[in-house]
């Protein structure tokens, strides 16, 4: 690695299962005390009494190694017996809270029923699970993404997995966003003077990532950055890698290309360079143009190892980027 990337800090901005993997990779490649996952918490929900943070959850079952590789979410060697009672009893089973993951819902929403903040919580999760790179939601107050589908308001969740994504997008809305006030890491990444680059993962524009962007301040403070930005695109020819992005696309409107993704950023200016996948090598130009740095490589993340090759990849991406902010 050269340049500042070696020795700076970096901010990565996560959504659920996609932002998880290269989290696991930057995690690796730049060190645990340099590194700070802003996790989105527009997905968060109320459920069976509890409070679940589904990205949160993502990235610190993937950073401690006990995710499901083939779920995506959720625990790896996970048991279902609450969920088989739960149904037994007439309950709401849609949403699947394993046995292991409940620990983590039950006591998350114990220690927030005490008063503890959500950021606090996380912090203690990660130090018990042995997570060494600092995790943290985007705000400690409550954000909900509704999605607004031709056949009425969602809430995310009752869209993602209850509905199956079926219905199609009209639009989003973060509730209770305007008064949302960053979390503490999120901001102190954001003001550090050694932060060197700032990767959007491979996640949702529009539900994972734009909730973070969304935040009171955020786009001003990106907008006056050294750092640069740099997002590894979640369409890889034409097909999202994982949930619903190439759909909702489609529903909006938008043509379902890294290069919809680069505009979608890039007229916000809040992209510096976009890390796209070899089956998009034909966009390169057409992003460029946007002026917009392009990297194309292998982005699509199956082994640790290309996990570890993505993150060192962006971080030196981002190295030779210039800002002028
Ligand atoms: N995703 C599903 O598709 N089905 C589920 O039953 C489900 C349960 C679940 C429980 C805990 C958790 O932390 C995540 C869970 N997810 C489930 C994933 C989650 O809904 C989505 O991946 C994210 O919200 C999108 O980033």
């Amino acid at each position: 690695m050269t340049g500042g990337a070696a020795t700076g800090r970096v901010l990565a901005l996560s959504g659920g299962v996609g932002g998880a993997k290269l989290a696991v990779g930057l995690a690796r490649v730049v060190g645990a005390e340099r590194l700070t996952v802003v996790c989105n918490t527009g997905d968060d929900f109320e459920h069976l009494g509890l409070h679940i943070s589904p990205d949160l959850d993502s990235v610190m079952y993937a950073l401690a190694d006990k995710s499901d590789a083939e779920r995506g979410w959720g625990r790896a060697d996970e048991g279902w017996r609450f969920m088989e009672a739960l149904g037994e009893l007439g309950g709401e089973d849609w949403f699947r809270l394993g046995d292991r993951d409940l620990a983590t819902h039950v006591e998350r929403s114990r220690r927030l029923g005490m008063g503890e903040a959500l950021t606090e919580i996380t912090e203690e999760l990660c130090r018990a699970l042995g997570i060494l790179p600092r995790v943290a939601p985007m705000t400690n107050d409550p954000v909900r993404t509704v999605v607004v589908t031709e056949s009425g308001e969602l809430a995310f969740q009752h869209y993602f997995v209850r509905d199956r994504c079926v219905p199609a997008v009209r639009g989003f809305r973060f509730d209770g966003i305007a008064t949302a006030r960053p979390s503490a890491p999120f901001s102190e990444a954001l003001d550090d003077p050694a932060l060197t680059a700032i990767i959007i993962c491979p996640s949702n524009p529009f539900v994972s990532v734009d909730p973070i962007f969304a935040l009171p301040g955020i786009e001003q403070r990106l907008g006056g950055r050294r750092a640069p930005i740099v997002a590894v695109s979640p369409i890889v020819g034409g097909q999202a890698l994982k949930g619903p992005a190439a759909k909702m696309m489609a529903e909006l409107g938008m043509p379902q290309t890294a290069l919809e993704v680069a505009r979608y950023y890039a007229g916000r200016r809040l992209l510096d360079g976009l890390v796209i996948d070899h089956l998009d090598a034909g966009l390169e130009t057409a992003i460029r143009d946007l002026g917009v740095a392009v990297l194309v490589t292998q982005t699509v993340m199956t082994s640790v190892e290309d996990k570890t090759t993505l993150a060192t990849e962006c971080l030196v991406f981002a190295a030779g980027l210039e800002t002028t902010p």
